[in-house]
């Protein structure tokens, strides 16, 4: 049984009335539209796109985050809000600013004005992308963006610290390595993310009763390791699962790198490249 089974089991009624999850049409979205039905009695589900086949304890919203009224409809009676949706690639800056920053503003002035009193933030890991890959870094290490999606997140973290400083809203503030359903390249043995560590992940942000304002790697307990997570202990977050199970498929790339090469020397692999060919 996992983790977050277990942990499903304890309760006799679901803990939340309704959560809401931006992104919902994403890819982890989707991995969490299924997930996170045990916790709540209603998920509400959001993306700029429609939802489609909406079931019995789901509702469906179509929201553009830069759409500030819009934001506030879709806010308006949540417990909490898990906040997947957004740019989440590099790009020009001006699609970043709409989806990323703009909407993240009308996300917490709605979350605040409303009495939210918690989000769970997917950042990621490129707020600190042009560390070297021989750099240990921790919540505390200065940020260090790859790009104008790695700075739209390092605005998040930093918005959503104003409104707990400012507010007391609480944030937890994922810095998500590379959550797919394996890793697929030599640089994701060290940044995978498996879906069952994300879950636990999120239960740990959202059940943890006093979270403050907290920054903690998305990262499973791979063999090689960037992030320190120990100024996130409060969290008691535990990863069960490990890239180590792919080793054999990345072998023969780890033998052959260009050491040259930017997108092997930082840890934003080729997000460190990319930011040029978008700017303007
Ligand atoms: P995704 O690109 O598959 O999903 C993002 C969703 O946001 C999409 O369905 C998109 O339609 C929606 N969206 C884009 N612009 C929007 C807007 N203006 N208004 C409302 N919705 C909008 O990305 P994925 O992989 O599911 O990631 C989810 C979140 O987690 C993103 O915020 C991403 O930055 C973050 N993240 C994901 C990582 C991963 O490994 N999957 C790693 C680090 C961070
Ligand atoms: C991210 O922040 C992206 O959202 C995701 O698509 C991956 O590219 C991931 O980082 C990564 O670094 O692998």
């Amino acid at each position: 049984m996992m983790m977050s089974e277990q942990f499903n089991e304890q309760f006799s009624e679901r803990p939340f009335n309704r959560l809401l999850l931006t992104g919902a049409a994403g890819g982890l979205g989707r991995v969490l539209r299924e997930r996170l039905k045990p916790w709540t009695k209603i998920l509400r589900l959001s993306d700029i796109v429609d939802i489609e086949n909406v079931v019995a304890g789901e509702e469906a919203q179509t929201c553009d985050l830069a759409d500030r009224a819009g934001v506030f409809e879709l806010l308006k009676d949540v417990d909490a809000v898990l906040h997947f949706g957004g740019i989440s690639v590099e790009d020009k800056f001006e699609p970043i600013m709409q989806a990323n920053i703009l909407g993240m503003y009308h996300l917490y002035e709605a979350v605040h004005k409303l009495g939210i009193k918690r989000v769970i933030y997917a950042s990621s890991s490129h707020v600190v992308g042009f560390y070297r890959t021989t750099e240990q870094v921790n919540a505390d290490s200065p940020l260090r963006p790859d790009g104008f999606y790695g700075l739209s997140k390092c605005f998040g973290e930093a918005l959503s610290r104003y409104y707990y400083d400012r507010f007391g809203i609480e944030t937890v503030c994922l810095r998500i390595g590379s959550s797919f359903p394996e890793p697929k390249n030599a640089r994701m043995m060290v940044t995978y993310l498996s879906y069952d560590d994300l879950l636990e992940l999120l239960r740990a942000a959202l059940f943890t009763p006093k979270v403050g304002h907290s920054i903690v790697f998305g990262v499973s307990d791979n063999q090689a390791k960037w992030w320190d997570n120990s100024k996130a202990a409060h969290l008691g977050f535990k990863p069960s699962d490990s890239s180590q199970v792919f080793a054999t498929r990345f072998a023969a790339a780890f033998n052959s790198v260009d050491e040259h090469d930017p997108a092997i020397i930082y840890q934003g692999g080729p997000f460190v490249l990319a930011g040029p060919q978008y700017s303007e």
